[in-house]
């Protein structure tokens, strides 16, 4: 029934980590021409994402809301951000586009009556007070990264449009994602997808932050399952909204490039930690997602090993094809 509602989807930020995998995934689901896909880019440079798209800056107000008429948008995974470790570098830009831009899509939203707005958080919301072990649903949000900040404020903002104007507006607390398909964006995780990339290319890796820093991940194929079952769970079942703890594996660089090892067994890791470090320190060992699993049935599919395997041999066949980044 959910999925008749939702028959035009805009996707922001599509040409990022997530929305590039995410548009695929959804135009498979509702329809190729169904989806559209926007990101700041202009489509007359190479784009690596196929038609529709529309060339949109989320801070455009104008601009959003002509492109949401001429398509009849219904529903949006606003996927627009500043990660962690840019967030830090470029704090006003941070505040702007995640803030500013996230206001102008629940506006959006809220004015044309939309089904479903997804906005994705993450763990960043935690903090240095936060408990690091099996992290409650509900618990201490202090965190101390501009990134953080504005995942806070914008798990409240969405929370007052639902219970203000009942916009369906729907999160996930995402932990670090890895996948293959395109180059991190910018985040204090994206170690975890560098590691594969140059276990592959040179034979070895300098990290960023310690051996001994384990943090929540999650695979690139659960983390797009996560957002669309929630996006289409009876929203009777929803205790929370903005956001449900997900996890799926927590690991430390050591266990990580193990596995690795599992299959280049050559493969060397160096440690130069930088200011990735602190946030990194700042956020959870280990999560708790009992409500994600209880009202909406989330279950992850991959672990530490299996993701490895997927990785490498991706990651292995575009270095045979000439599209390894
Ligand atoms: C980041 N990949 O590192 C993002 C994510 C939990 C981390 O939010 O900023």
């Amino acid at each position: 029934m959910v999925e008749k509602s939702m028959k035009s989807i805009l996707v922001t930020g599509a040409l990022g980590q997530i929305g590039s995998e995410l548009v695929a995934e959804l135009r498979t689901k509702y329809g190729h021409d169904n989806v559209i896909a926007t990101d700041l880019r202009d489509p007359r440079e190479t784009l690596s994402v196929e038609p529709p798209y529309e060339q949109l800056d989320v801070l455009d107000r104008n601009r959003l809301w002509e492109v949401s008429k001429r398509y009849g948008i219904d529903t949006i995974y606003h996927l627009a951000a500043i990660l962690s470790a840019v967030g830090e570098k470029k704090p006003d830009l941070a505040w702007d586009v995640n803030m500013r831009g996230l206001k102008n899509i629940l506006d959006l939203g809220m004015e044309r009556n939309m089904t479903r707005i997804m906005v994705p958080s993450s763990i960043a919301v935690f903090g240095p007070t936060t408990p690091v072990d099996d992290t409650p649903q509900e618990t201490l949000l202090r965190p101390n990264s501009m990134y953080g900040v504005t995942k806070v404020a914008g798990e409240l903002l969405c929370d007052y449009y639902w219970s203000k104007y009942k916009l369906d507006v729907r999160g996930v607390r995402y932990p670090g994602l890895i996948s293959y398909k395109t180059p991190p964006g910018g985040g204090t995780t994206d170690y975890a997808v560098a590691i594969y990339v140059d276990a592959i290319k040179k034979g070895r890796y300098t990290c960023f932050v310690r051996e001994d820093t384990v943090l929540p991940m999650m695979y690139m194929p659960d983390a797009l399952k996560a957002i669309i079952d929630l996006a289409e769970a009876d929203g009777e079942t929803l205790r929370y909204r903005n956001a449900y703890n997900i996890a799926a594996l927590s690991f430390d660089v050591a266990q990580l490039a193990e596995s690795i090892q599992r299959h280049i067994p050559e493969f060397e890791v160096r440690y130069e930690p930088d200011f990735h470090q602190a946030i990194a320190d700042s956020w959870p060992n280990t999560i708790d997602d009992t409500a994600a699993r209880d009202d909406w049935h989330w279950q992850p599919n991959f672990d530490l090993d299996a993701m490895t395997d997927d990785m490498l041999a991706n990651l292995r066949r575009m270095q045979d094809e000439g599209t390894l980044y």
